[in-house]
């Protein structure tokens, strides 16, 4: 056992009391050196359960149990007191019930193993934005990850000192070995019915059971940095949210920073890294996640990204789609569930090249590409992720690391919309904005469990899954900090649509680089000088000239995608009326329900 390396008294008795209950072999605090980060890759190589890759320098790839694959929604709890606080969009389960649950599921569970503490900082140490968290682990993979995905080690405790706040995150994967077994180069984890993902709002606490894999087990991530971090920022009034930061830059210098937020699938990675297709502009990464804000001493709000890396979705990253991310996995970077080369190297579908000969699949099994056949089961899951230093990409932002935040200039919110919501539309006031916000969702294009083809899935904010309370409240808590502010530097608030088709299933926007035409209307209408905008029933729009066309894009096409389909907004209503605002009762707040009000009316 090594001797704590702090002198926080409530910090060493916590690390004690979570030993005594989970018996491991040996604890280890981190340091966060490198020494140490070579040592882990060498133990999970030597173990069999990490593979070398030859042709990316200081990188390993990582085969998960199939049944560990990805984040288990209905494993992941909010244990508040009342189930009304967790409100009707989160598993809500009784604390004290839950914790007698998972304390018997942690005796004895780190037996075999070491028990690693990870001293934690999400955002740049010190930065007035940033919070400590410290996670308590039994997986190696675990810490090299959140070596990569955020601060760790001694100058977080020295920052911490003898009583600083930390927010305690405690994460096994549910799997003791006996005297003398090992885990066989096998991935550790608990069946499904024993995982536990579980926030505990009113302690600020995180308890994780039973999964090694991303943001069921990198606690920082979305048990913190979101479900934690926005009670958190409820209660002191500060914005905790499920979005990307970009940096801006205009061919005569001037730079805006804007924030956006997207459900999953919609390209959020690829537009964190934009290459912009306009000539003169520039669009640099400060977070491809998550953004922490709070307003500063000049009324603005500045945003900190509270990450240090990037956990990105590989299938369908390619030098096409992302050049950027592609450069950010050249070196230091963990792969996990992508398949194997012979010549070491790393490969996934829709990686822009064909399967270079034999491959072992992500599930360790010989894989042979046969594009002949549509059923062949892919090589690399399609969940498969690298995790990558934010450091090593090439658009990241001199400014990324700012102490203070990037001031906001602008909020993006958008969905997978084939039909009726045009590229572009700009909320006329702060209240507008947070409606658009509360109705994002995607079109849903195989049928699912609750949700037929055509239909909405209607994911707030993209905060459905993030929200660590009731969703009605956070609608709420963004009036609120509308009201409080001062409405002129306020960001302004937009939504766009990258995903129009014609009636005949072609898309009319193209899309990734191109998608700077649109920022750029965005940029004229954060400095005020665009002169190419109308009002409309739903909002602002550009006029038709007022992004410039990519090639491909016809003037019709332009029209299509800037024009306001009134039958197709007054269904959207409905559906909203009906499926989507009910669902948070009396806390819908009353000003959304004027807002969907006052747009029928607008509308005819
Ligand atoms: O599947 C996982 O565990 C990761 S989910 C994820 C990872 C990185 C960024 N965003 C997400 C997400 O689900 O929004
Ligand atoms: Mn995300």
């Amino acid at each position: 056992m090594t001797t704590a390396p702090t002198k926080h008294k409530k910090l060493i008795a916590w690390v004690d009391e979570i030993a005594a209950l989970t018996t491991p072999d040996a604890v280890e605090w981190c340091d966060g050196s490198q020494k140490q980060y070579d040592d882990l890759v060498k133990l999970l190589l030597d173990s069999g359960v990490a593979k070398p890759l030859a042709k990316r320098p200081g990188s390993i790839l990582f085969r998960s149990d199939p049944s560990d694959v990805a984040r288990v929604e209905n494993r992941t709890y909010i244990a508040a007191k009342t189930k009304e606080a967790a409100g009707p969009t989160n598993n809500w389960i009784d604390p004290v019930e839950l914790k007698k649950t998972m304390s018997g599921l942690y005796a004895g569970c780190m037996k075999g193993r070491t028990l690693y503490v990870i001293p934690f900082s999400m955002g740049p140490v010190g930065s007035p934005i940033a919070k400590i968290g410290i996670e308590i682990t039994d997986s190696p993979y675990v810490v090299i990850n959140m070596m990569i995905m955020t601060r760790v080690g001694t100058k977080v405790l020295e920052h911490l000192g003898a009583d600083g706040e930390y927010i305690p995150c405690l994460h096994s994967v549910g799997k003791p070995l006996q005297p003398g077994e090992s885990d066989h180069g096998l991935w550790p984890c608990a069946p499904l019915d024993k995982k536990y993902i579980a926030q505990f709002p009113e302690d600020r606490a995180i308890w994780s059971y039973g999964s090694g894999y991303g943001g069921n087990a990198l606690l920082g991530k979305k048990c913190l940095a979101l479900r934690i971090a926005s009670v958190m920022a409820r209660d002191e009034g500060w914005l905790a949210e499920h979005m990307l930061i970009l940096k801006i830059t205009n061919p005569e210098g001037k730079v805006k920073h804007v924030a956006a937020a997207f459900p999953s699938a919609c390209g959020k990675t690829n537009l964190a890294m934009l290459v912009p297709t306009l000539p003169g502009w520039k669009v640099e990464t400060v977070g491809d996640d998550i953004a922490w804000m709070k307003f500063g001493a000049d009324g603005r709000l500045y945003a900190i990204n509270p990450e240090a890396g990037f956990f990105g979705v590989a299938p369908g990253t390619s030098m096409d789609s992302n050049p950027n991310a592609m450069h950010s996995i050249e070196k230091d970077t963990i792969f996990t569930n992508a398949a194997l080369t012979e010549d070491g190297d790393i490969w996934w579908e829709q990686i822009g090249y064909d399967a270079p000969g034999k491959l072992i699949d992500w599930k360790g099994n010989e894989w042979v590409q046969d594009k002949g056949n549509k059923q062949q089961a892919p090589a690399a899951h399609p969940n498969a992720r690298f995790t990558a230093k934010a450091s090593n990409c090439p658009s990241i932002a001199d400014n990324w690391e700012d102490p203070a935040g990037v001031p906001i200039d602008a909020f993006l919110f958008g969905g997978r919309r084939p039909s009726t919501i045009p590229l572009i539309h700009q909320a006329t006031d702060w209240v507008h904005g947070v409606f658009m916000g509360s109705i994002v969702g995607s079109e849903i294009t195989a049928a699912a469990l609750d949700l037929k083809v055509g239909t909405v899935r209607r994911d707030p904010f993209a905060m459905l899954p993030f929200c660590g309370y009731h969703m009605g409240e956070y609608f709420q808590h963004w009036i609120n900090i509308g009201k409080k502010a001062d409405a002129t530097k306020l960001p302004k608030i937009f939504f766009v649509n990258w995903f129009r088709k014609t009636a005949e299933g072609k898309w009319l926007w193209p899309g990734y680089g191109e998608n700077s035409r649109v920022l750029a209307w965005v940029f004229g209408q954060c400095d005020g000088v665009s002169g190419k905008s109308v009002e409309t029933p739903i909002g602002i729009m550009p006029t038709v000239d007022g992004i410039s066309r990519p090639d491909g894009v016809s003037e019709a096409d332009m029209k299509e995608l800037l024009s306001v389909d009134v039958d197709g907004w007054k269904k959207e209503l409905a559906d909203i009326e009906t499926n989507h605002y009910p669902i948070f009762k009396d806390k819908l707040p009353k000003e959304l329900k004027e807002e969907l009000d006052a747009l029928r009316k607008r509308l005819g």
